[in-house]
């Protein structure tokens, strides 16, 4: 298997890294391209150093079988060509093409069929707030269909990239300092602070953010379910957390719903109130599953539902969730 990472060093493209050694993905060949400021670089993969290639127009990606892509929908809009020519897979990160109708959206615990079916060979990989969100609703939408989605979001300096998480420790510091605030990744001063804006604002009033929440679940659950969505940034280093309120067709009970996250895949229960358990980005940060806790009854609504989940946004939310998808086409035999 030739796999290509395109982006490898942004903080997705290094979590790529990591995954796929981690999890023994079966690589013959790797590949990593970047933009001209980290050409040259080099990352070890596997006891061996790998140099980051310049990403260019041409034969590149020639023998290529998967590439996971994530150097932002700009980058992917202008090489999908180039990537998929010779018929490499493009497991995409950005949000390019996500909205495509000939673009498959898949979360494997979800839909992961809908990948066998990409003409353009290209597969998209949802937004992270998105993955983790419908990784949890999926075992609940199996007892009864669910018809609403309200969901608070927790999102973590990550979610806006390596140099945002080194801002916010850096704003740490200047503040500790009493020197003036370095502000260039957020709209404003993140370290003790919530910033409710992520992404631009559409003429709905909804971000971008929250609209792909809204979007994206529906194409990935294959419903007509309506999410409403309220974004907001947190000074977390790297794993979102989501506060979500579910209204379904038939009441869930509380029992039910513990029952069937506890054994959904993907998904760790850690929902002991009393011993004071419930998941926190501290806690899952670098973690494969998204942990759900404090489920209860909604009290505005008797079929609604309601429950918090933390989970690593690199990872589940990134890297984890495209590989997962390149697991499953080797699995069935589709990689080509
Ligand atoms: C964020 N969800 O947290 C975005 C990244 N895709 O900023």
């Amino acid at each position: 298997m030739k796999v290509a990472i395109v982006g490898a060093s942004g903080a997705v493209g290094q979590e790529f890294l990591r995954v796929l050694a981690e999890k023994d993905f079966p690589i013959d060949e790797l590949v990593l391209f970047g933009s001209e400021r980290s050409a040259g670089r080099t990352y070890k993969f596997r006891d061996k150093e790998y140099e980051v290639k310049l990403l260019r127009h041409g034969d590149d990606f020639k023998g290529v079988d998967i590439a996971f892509t994530s150097a932002g929908a700009g980058i992917s809009k202008e090489y999908a060509g180039d990537i998929t020519r010779y018929g490499a897979v493009m497991i995409d990160n950005s949000s390019a093409f996500r909205m495509d109708d000939d673009v498959p959206l898949v979360v494997p615990e979800c839909n992961a069929g809908d990948a066998l079916n990409r003409p353009r060979g290209i597969i998209a990989n949802p937004n992270c707030t998105t993955i983790m969100m419908v990784v949890a609703l999926q075992p609940l939408e199996n007892l009864s269909h669910i018809r609403r989605i309200h969901v608070a979001s927790y999102q973590s300096a990550s979610g806006a990239g390596a140099a945002a998480m080194a801002e916010l420790q850096q704003q740490y510091g200047e503040i500790i300092a009493g020197q003036p605030v370095t502000v260039k990744k957020f709209p404003h001063q993140l370290a003790y602070n919530v910033i409710p804006q992520i992404d631009v604002f559409q003429p709905n009033g909804y971000t971008k953010e929250e609209m792909k929440m809204f979007n994206e679940t529906r194409k990935i659950m294959h419903s007509d379910v309506r999410c409403s969505a309220m974004c907001v940034r947190v000074s977390s280093l790297r794993a979102h957390s989501e506060s979500v309120w579910i209204e379904t067709e038939r009441p869930i009970s509380v029992e039910e719903a513990q029952r069937a996250l506890a054994a959904a895949p993907g998904v760790t229960l850690h929902d002991d109130p009393a011993n004071l358990v419930y998941p926190m980005p501290l806690d899952t940060a670098g973690k494969d599953d998204i942990f759900v806790g404090r489920v209860r009854k909604d009290l505005a609504d008797d079929c609604g539902l309601t429950f918090w989940l933390s989970g690593d946004q690199i990872r589940k939310g990134a890297a984890l969730n495209a590989v997962q998808i390149a697991e499953y086409l080797i699995k069935v035999g589709n990689v080509k």
